[in-house]
């Protein structure tokens, strides 16, 4: 489990019902096109907060149907409601995913006591590993070295998916749990986070820019620290303008761009304006030519 893994988006029609055949050209593009390492299913990428646990499977199903053993695959089963959250475990697990991650769960102030019992129960029945998703930003939990340790106590518990700017924090644990897999989440923050040593990175844009952030990994990892700037600049001017767009709408109107049947974003995700739709195509055609 390492290297350059796609939170994978998802593909609605127009009425958001999950357009399967779409979501089977994504899978089929970031493993042809983008040629990550890994899928990450059902993540904030994937819209999974708007999903009925029925859908959750269905993609599930559908991704481990299309990728089969191609690549690997991670199931985000995180929810509020434990219970789904514990079933969406067994049932990925039994579909053949090589590892969970679970969101941190979000929206009620949860102690860190509760955090704890919310992962070792996802945990308890299910032979897989968990990564920690970790994304203070949008949940509001910000976890510290001592309890992201705490947490790792469960050997289940085999790393994290760091979705946060904070490389001080990023540098104790690499340096306290080398054992542990630590993908980092931000994609413009790729080569400062594979500097300090992280087993790969997990994001969005690698829908569309997969090989570049590899060849970051590769250039890091070679030393060629000339040649990982240059990358990352490249990836940041794509990112900025993905991002200064209409980050999820974008990257769909880029794959539409590229051939793939990526549909629409979700309700109350807005679908795209013209003017969104027509910068799509520019970033498609300047940035990944
Ligand atoms: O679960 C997921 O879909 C992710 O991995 C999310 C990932 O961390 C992305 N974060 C968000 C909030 O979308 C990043 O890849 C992010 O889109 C990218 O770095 C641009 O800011």
């Amino acid at each position: 489990m390492k290297g350059v893994f796609t939170a994978l988006i998802n593909s609605f029609d127009e009425k958001g019902n999950i357009n399967e055949q779409g979501l089977r050209e994504i899978v089929r593009y970031n493993i042809d096109v983008s040629q990550v390492d890994g899928l990450y299913v059902n993540g904030s990428t994937g819209e999974n907060f708007m999903l009925s646990p029925e859908e959750k499977k269905k993609v599930f199903e559908i991704v481990k149907d299309e990728a089969g053993e191609e690549v690997e695959l991670i199931a985000q089963v995180g929810a509020l409601n434990i219970f789904e959250a514990k079933e969406l475990a067994a049932y990925a697990t039994d579909l053949g995913y090589g590892a969970l991650s679970a969101v941190t769960p979000f929206y009620y102030k949860f102690d860190f006591e509760e955090i704890k019992d919310y992962y070792n129960s996802i945990l308890e029945d299910v032979d897989n590993q968990m990564l920690i998703y970790s994304i203070p930003a949008l949940t509001g939990v910000n976890m510290d070295l001592k309890q992201f340790g705490e947490l790792f106590e469960n050997e289940k518990i085999t790393g994290v998916k760091f979705t946060a700017p904070d490389f001080f924090l990023l540098e104790r644990l690499r340096h306290a749990y080398p054992e542990k897999l630590i993908f980092s989440g931000f994609d413009e923050m790729l080569l400062p986070a594979s500097v300090l040593g992280i087993d790969g990175a997990i994001g969005s844009t690698f829908n569309v820019n997969g090989r570049k952030a590899k060849d970051i990994l590769k250039a890091v990892h070679s030393g060629d620290l000339n040649e990982a700037r240059k990358l990352q600049k490249e990836s940041n001017d794509l990112i900025t303008a993905i991002l200064g767009n209409g980050l999820y709408q974008t990257i769909k109107e880029v794959l539409k761009d590229k051939g793939v049947d990526a549909g629409y974003c979700r309700q109350p995700m807005k679908k795209p304006n013209d003017e969104q739709v027509s910068g799509a195509k520019e970033i498609s055609r300047t940035f990944l030519n």
